[in-house]
């Protein structure tokens, strides 16, 4: 018999609540200079020496040696053999997911728009896919193939011309499932390197990695790092922390399911954060009990232990509206919520990355197959950020085109603006198209 999990319990009556809060949230995102060293360096060779420098680095990272680059480089025709090699279920299981997914993330393009003014100036915005994006895919036991379609196939839809996906192969073992999600989401490229260097090769371009003009997707303190320092070059999509779930319950759902919803995060990582706010005190109790006695049967058990002993909460609140104000107050990446009317409570959920509405609604469905993307802002990011979707794949150009009428009224606008900046090429090359009285 292990022993039970020690698991944190908070109550908003304490009078340090707030502070008690504060403390279990409290997350350092690493910065280490020996980290920011390294990475600097690796960053370094990589722009000044290209290939070279790449096979090197992916011969002491990932212990792959190889003659020439060219097999760093996965081709077309083993992307789909990768996929018709997969077992019948699981690859109608991915090519379901697959078209739920893009379906959703279809009614995110934005489209161009403009309109004309009375003076005859059209006004306008247009919305253009970006050329090339590249898409880290982390090798070993964070490799997801869920999160392969999650970050290719909004840039599909956006319409991005290539995408590029690296994927580190230690020792030279390569996931079949992550190959054949590339296949199915429709990746242009997949070499495979990973880490530090392969950030670099994406932001820099080596002679045989193209340069791409955004860089998406998770990856470990190195490569988080080298997003964080190309970022300027190229566009990133966000620093992402580790996995979090907030379960509202009003205490009539099977605790099982709960205290099962609250591992399927923890099972990510040893900082992995399950909460669950609740103002029925007995059912705090239950899903606590759930917890002792379904821990042992998973097979995760050490990793959702750290989780749960180190992160995780049980917070008991007065009612609905409490729940509600330190849920605002988390901000959390996952948030379910597990009770009568939840339509009607999501509403005054103002930062949550997404929001899992009802009894039956599991986080893992929208992990996997909902539709909605799984790459969600973390660590109360919430707050200023929004999922990965179509739009980070899309940029927008204005547009204006004056009259002769229009040209001649902002003139007369911009002339004096001009002029109290002391511009006087503007105030005059603006004052050229004012028509004469
Ligand atoms: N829950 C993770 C995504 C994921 N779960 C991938 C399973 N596979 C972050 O949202
Ligand atoms: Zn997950």
């Amino acid at each position: 018999m292990s022993a039970p999990v020690k698991i944190n319990r908070l109550d908003s009556t304490q009078t340090d609540f707030a502070q008690q809060l504060d403390h279990l949230l409290a997350w350092e995102a690493v910065s280490d200079t020996a980290v920011n060293q390294t990475v600097a360096d690796i960053l370094h060779q990589v722009k000044t020496r290209g290939d070279d420098a790449l096979l090197e680095f992916t011969a002491k990272f990932d212990r792959q040696t190889v003659a020439d680059f060219s097999e760093l480089e996965m081709s077309r025709v083993r992307l789909q053999q990768a996929l018709d090699g997969l077992p019948e279920a699981q690859r109608t299981a991915l090519e379901q997911a697959c078209e739920r997914v893009r379906r959703y993330h279809e009614k995110q393009v934005q489209d161009s728009w403009h309109y004309t003014e009375a003076d005859g100036t059209l006004l306008g915005q247009q919305v253009t896919p970006m050329d090339r994006v590249g898409i880290y895919v982390p090798g070993g036991k964070a490799s997801y193939p869920s999160s392969v379609l999650m970050n290719a196939i909004p840039a599909k839809v956006a319409g991005v011309v290539e995408i590029i996906m690296v994927v580190p192969t230690p020792n030279g073992e390569v996931n079949e499932l992550v190959l054949a999600a590339a296949c199915l989401a429709g990746v242009d490229r997949v070499f495979t390197i990973g880490g530090a260097q392969a950030v670099a090769a994406l932001a820099y371009g080596t002679e045989s990695v193209p340069k791409v003009d955004k860089i998406v997707g998770p990856g470990n303190i190195y490569v988080a790092t080298a997003k964080r320092m190309v970022f300027g070059a190229v566009g990133i999509d966000m620093i992402a922390g580790p996995s979090e779930i907030l379960v509202v319950c009003d205490g009539k759902t099977d605790p099982d399911w709960i205290a099962m919803d609250l591992f399927s995060q923890a099972e990510h990582d040893e900082d992995a954060q399950p909460i669950l706010v609740s103002w029925d005190a007995a059912f705090l109790e239950q899903v606590e009990q759930s917890i002792q006695k379904l821990l042992p049967t998973m097979e995760r058990e050490a990793i959702i232990r750290v989780s749960m002993a180190e992160r995780a909460a049980l917070i008991q609140v007065q009612d609905l509206a409490e729940a509600i104000v330190v849920t605002n107050r988390i901000a959390p990446e996952h948030l379910e919520l597990s009770v009568e009317n939840p339509l009607e409570v999501s509403s005054q959920i103002r930062h949550a990355g997404a929001i899992f509405m009802g009894r039956y609604t599991a986080e893992a469905l929208g992990d996997y197959c909902a539709g909605p993307n799984h790459v969600l802002p973390t660590s109360g990011t919430a707050r200023f950020s929004s999922p990965l979707g179509v739009y980070d794949f899309q940029k927008r150009s204005s547009l204006i085109m004056c009259s002769a009428e229009g040209a001649s009224e902002m003139g007369k606008i911009a002339s004096v603006l001009a002029r109290g900046e002391s511009l006087t090429a503007h105030a005059r090359s603006a004052e050229y198209r004012i028509k004469p009285e």
